[in-house]
């Protein structure tokens, strides 16, 4: 792994853990630490090692409060174009499973760097919010359009609209967060998920990434079509003739990848 400033990258197992580390700014991310981020993923999702990635914030406060808001106040629609968002892009094209662990604030791009995550872990102390229009703008990196998809609506635009605080157990109960955990145990939580996924045929649970998130971006035909494929497809891996013959032998599969 490169030598990052602003964040940590660390292994356990078949999973990697990617640290935010800017506790005292409250992981606010500025454009160099959302470019490690997506080449610290990038780096992960090309090692056959890991299976499934945990991103975490550092320090009890927060996951991360937004974009950083000093880094912003002086930039011209080109620069904000120019300086952070190709790299919100890549991690979009993250294959294999992301696993986001909230502790503390989830706020602006903070909240949407934990929606771009496939599952969402939060300790009881988190906190969601879009406050972007607190500061006259509006949310730049699927605020709009993952929140309402996910949570609907009426309660999107009530977050959009007043850049309000929502609890983990608000969230949960509108499908935003999968777990809530007591505080301080979002990592150790979300790192035991990412254990049992990255358990799974590796092929397969990319493949299922894939065809869930086409969900989102496809009428119902195109994306059953994309998943008749991605399933066909899946018979021509050895995980896939292992987890059939281990079903048969009654005993547990050993996936490689292959
Ligand atoms: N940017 C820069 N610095 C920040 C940010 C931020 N988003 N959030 C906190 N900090 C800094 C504070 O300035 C402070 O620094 P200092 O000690 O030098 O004054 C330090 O972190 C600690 O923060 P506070 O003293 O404010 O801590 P509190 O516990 O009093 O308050 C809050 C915590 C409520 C989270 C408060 O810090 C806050 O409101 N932060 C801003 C939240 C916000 O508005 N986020 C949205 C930003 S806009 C955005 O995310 C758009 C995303 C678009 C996509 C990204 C493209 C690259």
């Amino acid at each position: 792994m490169a030598n990052y400033q602003y964040i940590l990258t660390e292994r356990d197992g078949n999973v990697g853990i990617v640290t935010l580390n800017r506790p005292k700014e409250l992981n606010a991310l500025n454009f160099q630490l959302v470019g490690e981020l997506a080449d610290a993923l990038t780096e992960f999702d090309r090692d056959s090692e890991i299976r499934c990635m945990v991103i975490t914030g550092a320090g009890e406060k927060a996951f991360a409060a937004g974009a950083d808001i000093k880094q912003m106040s002086d930039k011209s629609p080109i620069e904000m174009m120019m300086g952070g968002f190709e790299a919100w892009q890549r991690i979009k094209q993250i294959r294999k499973p992301l696993i986001a662990a909230v502790g503390g604030y989830a706020l602006g791009g903070g909240c949407e760097l934990a929606m771009n995550c496939d599952m969402i872990v939060a300790s009881e102390n988190a906190r969601f919010g879009q406050p972007e229009i607190l500061l006259g703008v509006i949310p730049g990196a699927g605020g709009t359009q993952r929140l309402t998809r996910t949570i609907g609506k009426y309660l999107a635009m009530e977050m959009v609209l007043t850049g309000k605080q929502f609890t983990a157990e608000q969230m949960a109960a509108h499908g935003l967060v999968n777990q809530v955990v007591p505080k301080g145990e979002h990592l150790t939580a979300a790192v035991k998920l990412a254990k049992e996924v990255a358990e799974r045929a590796p092929i397969a649970a990319q493949l299922a990434k894939e065809a869930v998130l086409a969900a989102f971006e496809t009428p119902l035909e195109e994306g059953l079509a994309l998943e008749r494929k991605n399933f066909f497809l899946l018979f021509a891996t050895e995980d896939m003739r292992e987890g059939m013959q281990a079903f048969i032998e009654k005993r547990k599969a050993n996936f490689q990848g292959r």
